[in-house]
C-alpha cells in the first residue's frame, strides 16, 4: 500500500502517532503537501463522515479520527503555508457566552478544518463582541456558533443582533448548532444555516464557500 493510502487508513482509524510519522514520511518522499492533504487526510475525513452518516461509526470514533487529523495537520501546516496551498475560506467558531461545552464545537472545527477551511477557534464562553471582533479581524466568511444548554441558546440571537447593530450582519454567513438547537430556532433568530452534527456542518460550509468563490 502506498504512503498516502496508509495515511488515509491511519487517519480513519485515529492512529495519531502513525499519522504524524506518515505525514513526515510523505513529505520526505517529496509528495506535494496538497496531495498529502487532499488525498491522504481530507479524503479520509470524508470517508469518516460518510461512515458516521450511515451509523457505521459513532461520535467517539469520529472524534479520535478528527484528533489524529488535527495532529497530522500540525506537521503539514508549515509546509502548506510555505507552498501556498490556499484554504477554501475562513470561519470563526466558538461556544457562546455562559456555555462551557467544548467537545462538539471542537469536533465541528476539526471536520471543517478537514474540509480545507481556515478555522479560527475562539474557545468557550465567548461573548458577542468577541465574535464580532474576531470576524472582522480575520475577515471570516462564516461565523459558527455552538450551544449545548437551553439557557445559552438565546445568546446566539444576541450575537446576530450585535452584528446587525454594527451594520455588518450581511457580510457573514451564520451557522448554528448544538444539541438543543433546531432548524426552527435558526429561522426564528435569522441564522443562515442550522447543522445537526459536525459532518453536516462541514458539508454546509463547503457548499457555502464553493458558491461564494466559484
Ligand atoms: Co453538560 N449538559 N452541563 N457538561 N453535558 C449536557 C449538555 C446536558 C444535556 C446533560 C443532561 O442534563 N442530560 C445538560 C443540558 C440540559 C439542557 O440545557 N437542555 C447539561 C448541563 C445541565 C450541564 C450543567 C448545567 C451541569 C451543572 O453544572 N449542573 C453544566 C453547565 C456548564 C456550563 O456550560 N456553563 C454542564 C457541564 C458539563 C461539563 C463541564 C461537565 C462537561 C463538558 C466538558 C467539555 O465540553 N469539555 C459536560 C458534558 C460532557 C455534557 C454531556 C454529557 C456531553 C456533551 C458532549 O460533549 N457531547 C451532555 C449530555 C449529552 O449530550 N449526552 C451535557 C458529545 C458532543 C460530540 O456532542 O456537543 O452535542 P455535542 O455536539 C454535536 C452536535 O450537537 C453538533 O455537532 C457535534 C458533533 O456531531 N454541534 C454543532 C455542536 N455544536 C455545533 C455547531 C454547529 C453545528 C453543529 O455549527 C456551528
Amino acid at each position: 500500500m502506498d504512503i498516502i493510502s496508509q495515511l488515509s487508513d491511519s487517519v480513519q482509524s485515529g492512529k495519531t502517532k502513525l499519522v504524524k510519522e506518515q505525514v513526515a514520511e510523505a513529505l520526505a518522499k517529496k509528495i506535494s503537501p496538497a496531495v498529502i492533504l487532499n488525498d491522504g487526510m481530507i479524503a479520509a475525513m470524508t470517508e469518516v463522515g460518510t461512515k458516521f452518516k450511515n451509523n457505521e461509526i459513532y461520535v467517539p470514533e469520529m472524534l479520535i479520527a478528527a484528533r489524529a487529523m488535527g495532529e497530522g495537520l500540525k506537521v503539514l501546516e508549515p509546509v502548506l503555508i510555505a507552498s501556498g496551498v490556499k484554504p477554501i475560506g475562513k470561519a470563526v467558531i466558538g461556544t457562546v457566552k455562559g456555555d462551557l461545552h467544548d467537545i462538539g464545537k471542537t469536533l465541528v472545527r476539526m471536520m471543517m478544518q478537514g474540509a480545507g477551511i481556515e478555522m479560527h477557534d475562539i474557545g468557550i464562553d465567548i461573548p458577542a463582541d468577541a465574535f464580532l471582533a474576531k470576524a472582522k479581524e480575520v475577515k471570516a466568511d462564516i461565523i459558527c456558533l455552538s450551544a449545548l444548554l437551553t439557557t445559552t441558546m438565546a445568546e446566539m440571537d444576541v450575537i446576530i443582533k450585535e452584528f446587525q447593530q454594527a451594520g455588518v450582519r450581511e457580510n457573514f454567513v451564520f451557522m448554528i448548532g448544538g444539541a438543543p438547537v433546531t432548524e426552527d430556532f435558526a429561522q426564528k433568530i435569522g441564522a443562515d444555516f442550522y447543522a445537526s452534527d459536525a459532518v453536516h456542518a462541514a458539508d454546509v460550509a463547503r457548499e457555502v464557500l464553493q458558491k461564494k468563490y466559484s
